[in-house]
């Protein structure tokens, strides 16, 4: 797989009204060139529910479907059981890919139980939750998937807790496919979506979708800020599949021993949104336990992968 095997065909169309540097359209632009045409998208209420243009202009050209903030998991499995319908009375001859394309509060806090419960029923779509680590569309609010340390609106002074781990909860629902993706390395993301697609079931992909005006470094970094997380272990790139973990790209050079890791502090230097933190004392003490949250992180991960056990 290289660059040239990328399609040109554009699903995700320019005059589209996001900010510049924005991670949920340069993501939602490889993703649909993945997963091509037949793909209806369900947009949970987000960002990405506005940078799509006023009715009845669109900069997205598939089929969409605009679903309310908890329903994502819920709205795909409709839309994938209508699919089978049509299939099954042969009014569609090949079935259309099912993709929802979510932020993290509408999958780590809001929409939680919907994905669960769709992923325990084995309904078949691709949940996509582009984490820009903060409701980001109401004006930065903390979400489960703020890190420790990281300043928005609703923790003036530094988030107080640790993020959860929501891709290794989905992982336990035992579902085909579980994915890290970055935007700092396209080919792989390209490839695991393509994966995703050649699979039946619910399939959950994960991207850290770093937000300039959010996060506060300039929109010309976003692929910088994007490879200093997976550098730095703030991001970790791995799938999972037939319950093993394999570890991807410069993750798995680092877990091989053949990179060092860059320190955490690396990362949160790029990052406006870390500037109180890393001046205090207390700062210190969220660094180190980032760093630990890291290790912790990968031993936990480890234990997935077969070589270990
Ligand atoms: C039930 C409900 N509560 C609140 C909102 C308002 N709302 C729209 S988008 C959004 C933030 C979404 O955050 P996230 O899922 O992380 O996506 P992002 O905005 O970061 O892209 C909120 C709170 C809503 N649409 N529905
Ligand atoms: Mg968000």
């Amino acid at each position: 797989m290289d660059f040239k095997s990328i399609p040109e065909d554009e699903l995700f169309l320019p005059g589209n009204v996001a900010c510049q540097g924005c991670p949920s359209s340069l993501g939602l632009r490889i993703a649909l060139k993945a997963l091509g045409r037949n793909t209806v998208l369900l947009v949970v209420a987000s960002c990405t529910s506005v940078l799509q243009g006023s009715y009845p202009f669109s900069a997205i050209d598939v089929p969409l479907i605009n679903v309310a903030f908890a329903t994502g998991g819920a709205s795909a499995s409709g839309v994938a059981a209508g699919i089978k319908v049509l299939k099954n009375r042969g009014e569609i001859s090949k079935e259309p890919t099912v993709l929802v394309w979510a932020g993290d509060g509408g999958t780590y806090d809001i929409g939680i139980q919907s994905l669960s419960g769709a992923a325990e029923r084995e309904e078949n779509f691709i949940y996509l939750c582009y984490n820009n680590e903060m409701y980001s569309n109401t004006g930065t609010q903390r979400s489960g998937a703020t890190p420790l340390g990281a300043w928005t609106t609703t923790t003036p002074a530094g988030k107080a807790q640790q993020r959860k781990d929501i891709a290794q909860i989905m992982i336990a629902h035992r579902i085909p496919y579980v994915a890290t993706v970055s935007l700092a390395y396209p080919l792989d993301f390209y490839t695991k979506i393509l994966k995703a697609k050649n699979k039946e079931g619910t399939r959950y992909i994960e991207l850290l979708a770093p937000c300039p005006p959010g996060w506060k470094f300039p929109s010309s970094k976003l692929i910088q800020v994007s490879r200093m997380a997976v550098q730095s272990g703030m991001w970790l790139l791995y799938e999972h599949e037939d319950g093993e973990t394999r570890f991807n790209a410069v993750t798995k050079r680092i877990i091989d021993g053949k990179v060092r890791k860059r320190p955490v502090k690396d990362y949160l230097e790029m990052q406006g949104r870390f500037s109180k933190v890393l001046s205090s004392e207390e700062g210190k003490e969220a660094e180190q336990r980032l760093e630990d949250e890291v290790s912790e992180s990968i031993r936990r991960l480890k234990g997935w992968v077969p070589e270990y056990t």
